[in-house]
């Protein structure tokens, strides 16, 4: 018998972007294993895939496969249930609210390590630190009823910025833990209405952890066994993530490292230069990241890589770390999560810094086919194998961001293999931070030609909506949040971006001013050239879509379009979706009133009815709903349909 012959895939396949498809061509003649050779070999096991699979105790797995809908005149099969006699739609909604736990524990653990931080800057314990931005701190004080002043009459003062953040630190700390009552932000940001829906419908957070916790039990064997309720804690708990643990990451973070207003900076693999040392920055919590930047331009630390022979440090983020230096520094981006590997497949990655989230265990095997110092940061994540770890400590940050510069800097010398670096790179501008977008579209005064809202309401604009979410290896990287964007933009949807989706958008040139003209409808080109911004704005990381929720808010509130976040002509989506974080994100979306596409596929089509109460029956509840749509284009048509039906209700539909 002749052997099957092994054909190795066709890179072109794999990516529309062609940085990555020519590092791909590198790694298959270098023999070097990607996740696209991964992806070949492992087929998804389709009843897990579809969620109608449970493990939660061991007298399963236990496999509720949908049944087919029977012919004429046959009799209908019944969906099987678990051995317990747990329902498909159990099963389905257990296993969708361990996803909400798994990925609101993330944020609410990073906000957590931010809050902490925050914490010992204010009482001066963390060098290197400090509070940068004051306005944003004192808009937390007064959310917090932390006071700005003291004394009374003549004597009354200004407290100091020390005072005010370390009383603001410990009432941000306490919400992780708090048992009851309800969560600042939650409370207080969102418009009126929403705030009062989830009263009525008791899904307000009472804090960070509890909603997590309590999630989990319920999900445990025997426990809440009707999948309405189950959702309503997956509601409650995403909550805890969007307008809790999010929000506090990227409102601290902008106290401690600066709220972002537009930069430029450059994107992709081709950032990366041949003859300086390269560290990548690889992650999601920007309290290291912050300080690396700082120590890579230290004369003594530049002087220190030229004795090496290089010319100089050169710093490019990867993944959300990369918004975040990007946003705040100009840092050049070197790529989305799909393109981790390839990085150091240039051969010219001299260190990779991890902290927590989206990093591929495989780095640690690249990482050893050639000369890269894969550095772990944080000591909730290592990863097993040839890899440094140089943990964290805020008190001692900036000699721990040295030391592993001056890591990356020894290994400069040892590269072996040939060095590749892509030729491709492109201009981005970024930074917009709903206050900076309230500073350009906004406005107080409605009538001003070009607010938002009123180019909305006049159909210049005709809505907006927010592109954001992961890589899927299961898609062509990169393929659907384009073709999505674009057909947006052609439509004069003004497009949102986050996370890999941001990145995506930036290395096809969307995210440049001049990107109005080639892509956008004549209504939204006209608006972004008078303004001067891009057409796809990006806000930051994953965090930060905690950013949309507030520009959504602010439409709301600037009157004219509604009272409510669900009566927007406005529309969510993550088209190349893959981790945890993005169903959480997702849920918050929904919850705050988005109607929200998915693309690839969907955790709950196991059961037939709970994914139509996901996708119809939440519209009622929550005035947004989810939706899956595997053509990114349709995906698109049907947010602009959406979109349509907001603006007939408000009656701006000319
Ligand atoms: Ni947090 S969560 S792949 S890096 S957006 Fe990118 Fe963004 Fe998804 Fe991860
Ligand atoms: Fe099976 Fe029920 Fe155990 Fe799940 S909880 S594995 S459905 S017996």
């Amino acid at each position: 018998m002749a052997e099957k012959e092994s054909k190795a895939f066709d890179p072109a396949t794999k990516s529309v972007d062609p940085a990555t498809v020519e590092m791909i061509k590198k790694a298959q003649a270098a023999g070097v294993e990607t996740i696209w050779d991964r992806a070949d070999k492992m087929k998804p096991c389709p009843i897990g895939a579809e969620g109608a699979c449970c493990r939660i105790c061991s007298q399963g797995p236990c496999r509720v496969p949908p049944v087919k809908k029977a012919k004429e005149g046959e009799e209908q099969k019944k969906q099987a249930v678990g051995l317990c006699g747990a329902t498909a739609e159990t099963i389905v909604a257990r296993n969708f609210a361990r996803m909400v736990c798994g990925g609101a524990a993330a944020h609410n653990d990073h906000s957590r390590g931010v809050a902490k931080l925050f914490k010992e800057v204010a009482h001066g314990k963390a060098p290197g630190y400090k509070i940068k931005d004051i306005r944003k701190l004192k808009q937390l004080a007064r959310d917090y009823d932390v006071p700005l002043t003291e004394g009374e009459g003549d004597d009354k003062k200004s407290r100091s910025t020390e005072v005010i953040a370390q009383e603001l630190a410990d009432k941000i700390l306490v919400e992780f833990g708090q048992q009851d009552g309800e969560l600042v932000f939650a409370a207080k940001r969102p418009p009126k209405k929403r705030i009062e829906l989830w009263r009525n419908l008791g899904v307000m957070p009472r804090g960070c952890d509890i909603e997590i916790v309590e999630l989990m039990h319920r999900t445990h064997m025997g426990v809440d066994q009707e999948y309405h309720n189950i959702l309503k804690q997956c509601t409650r708990t995403a909550i805890s993530d969007g307008w809790g643990g999010s929000m506090i990451s990227t409102d601290l973070q902008d106290v401690l490292f600066g709220c972002p207003v537009p930069v430029s900076g450059e994107i992709n693999l081709g950032v990366l230069k041949e003859d300086h040392v390269n560290i990548i920055i690889h992650g999601h919590e920007p309290v290291l990241p912050e300080m690396i930047y700082v120590a890579s331009q230290e004369p003594e630390i530049v002087q220190y890589a030229q004795n090496k022979g290089a010319k100089g440090v050169q710093l490019a983020g990867m993944c959300c770390s990369a918004n975040e230096l990007l946003m705040r520094h100009g840092i050049p981006t070197a790529g989305n999560y799909l393109q981790q590997e390839l990085a150091i497949i240039t051969g010219a990655v001299d260190a990779m810094v991890v902290d927590v989230q989206c990093e591929m265990q495989s780095l640690a095997n690249v990482a050893k086919c050639y000369h890269t110092k894969l550095i772990t940061t944080d000591p909730r994540a290592r990863i097993e194998g040839e890899t440094m770890h140089i943990p964290m400590d805020e008190h001692h940050a900036i000699e721990i961001a040295r030391q592993i510069v001056r890591e990356a800097i020894d290994n400069f010398p040892n590269r072996r293999a040939p060095v590749l670096i892509p030729d491709i790179k492109y201009p981005t501008v970024v930074g917009f931070s709903y206050e900076t977008i309230q500073y350009l579209l906004g406005g107080s005064i409605r009538g001003s030609y070009y607010t938002l809202n009123d180019n909305i309401i006049g159909g210049r604009v005709r809505g907006v909506a927010g592109v954001v979410g992961c890589n899927n290896c299961r898609t062509p990287h990169d393929s659907a949040h384009l073709a999505m964007t674009k057909e947006l933009l052609k439509n004069d949807v003004i497009v949102l971006v986050t996370g890999c989706s941001a990145m995506a958008a930036g290395k096809e040139g969307l995210l440049t001013p001049e990107a109005a003209v080639k892509y956008c409808g004549p209504g939204l080109a006209e608006v972004c050239e008078t303004v001067g911004i891009p057409p796809v704005l990006h806000m930051g990381s994953c965090v930060d879509n905690s950013r949309i929720l507030m520009a959504a808010t602010a439409c709301v509130k600037a009157g004219g379009l509604g009272s409510d976040i669900s009566d927007l002509p406005a529309a969510g989506a993550a088209p190349e979706w893959m981790s945890e974080k993005a169903i959480s994100i997702g849920h918050y979306f929904v919850s705050s009133g988005v109607y929200t596409v998915f693309g690839g596929s969907f955790p709950t089509t196991g059961s037939a009815l709970f994914t139509d109460y996901l996708f119809r029956g939440l519209e009622e509840e929550l005035g947004g709903m989810w939706d899956l749509e595997l053509d990114p284009v349709l995906a698109a048509k049907k947010m602009i349909a959406h979109i349509d039906k907001k603006r007939a209700a408000l009656g701006i539909d000319k």
